[in-house]
């Protein structure tokens, strides 16, 4: 079962004082669209900076100007029939640019990295979402990024009415923005089984709540990242 933040925060601050602190921390936001991931990753950011640490935020798909003309393709709906098969091996070659031009030489120069994003995106929405088998799409991961693996990642959850209501009050809807939700159900009990699996890296934060206690459990999970409680 997923930790509490209690119980996470203290196998968070061990990790932490146990690691190279050299190197900076890839810290990874996740959840169907719409719980707000891009407003607490701010929180995050500034809750971060705050402790001392440079903080760059980037996310997928795009992050580079080559990334963000595959994202341009993942999101337009045109003509041309997008099939599923495209859709996944663009997300990874989106995230080959990332992480080779930006991610890593942050990493390795000891800026920590907040990504709106990353590889678990992939197995909720092309694995439970579309159906490809998990198995393909780790052996994809391994490929593209090897060992890397975000330190902690935070799943703000919420059923999916919520996040499509907030998600709604914007313009057009994108390609993902069009699906029905039930494929937005199966997205969200994806995330919520690797959350399960992963214990010690994922905190799933409730997202259901107003915006001003998501913050204050967004500074917290920071607080404790930094090692500063
Ligand atoms: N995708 C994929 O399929 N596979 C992959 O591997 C990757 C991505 C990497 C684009 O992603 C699509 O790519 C995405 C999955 C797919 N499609 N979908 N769905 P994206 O990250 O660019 O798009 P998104 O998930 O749709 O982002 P979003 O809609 O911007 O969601 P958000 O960043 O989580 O939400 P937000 O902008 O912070 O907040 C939305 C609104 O809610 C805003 O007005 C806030 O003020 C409000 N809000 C936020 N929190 C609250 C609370 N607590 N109370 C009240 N109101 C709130």
């Amino acid at each position: 079962m997923p930790r509490s933040l209690d119980t996470w925060r203290d196998c968070a601050a061990n990790a932490i004082r146990d690691s190279d602190m050299e190197t900076g921390k890839l810290i990874t936001v996740e959840g169907i669209e719409g719980v707000g991931k891009t407003t607490n990753i701010e929180v995050l950011q500034r809750a971060i900076e705050k402790r001392g640490h440079t903080v760059l935020t980037t996310h997928e798909p795009g992050g580079t100007p080559m990334a963000d003309r595959i994202r341009e393709l993942l999101v337009e709906h045109g003509d041309e029939p997008m099939p599923d098969v495209a859709e996944l091996l663009l997300m990874f070659a989106s995230r080959a640019l990332l992480v080779n031009n930006v991610i890593q030489p942050a990493l390795a120069a000891g800026t920590w990295v907040i990504c709106d994003r990353f590889t678990d995106s992939s197995r909720a929405y092309q694995g439970g979402g579309r159906g490809f088998p998990q198995e393909d799409i780790d052996r994809l991961a391994d490929w593209v990024h090897g060992d890397l693996r975000p330190d902690v990642t935070i799943l703000l959850d919420a059923p999916v009415e919520t996040g499509m209501d907030r998600a709604g009050r914007r313009g057009d809807p994108d390609r993902f923005e069009i699906e029905r939700a039930d494929f937005f159900n199966r997205v969200r009990e994806s995330y919520l089984q690797l959350a399960a699996a992963e214990p010690d890296r994922f905190v799933i934060v409730d997202a259901t709540r107003d915006l001003d206690s998501v913050r204050q459990t967004v500074e917290a999970i920071a607080a404790a990242l930094c090692d500063d409680i």
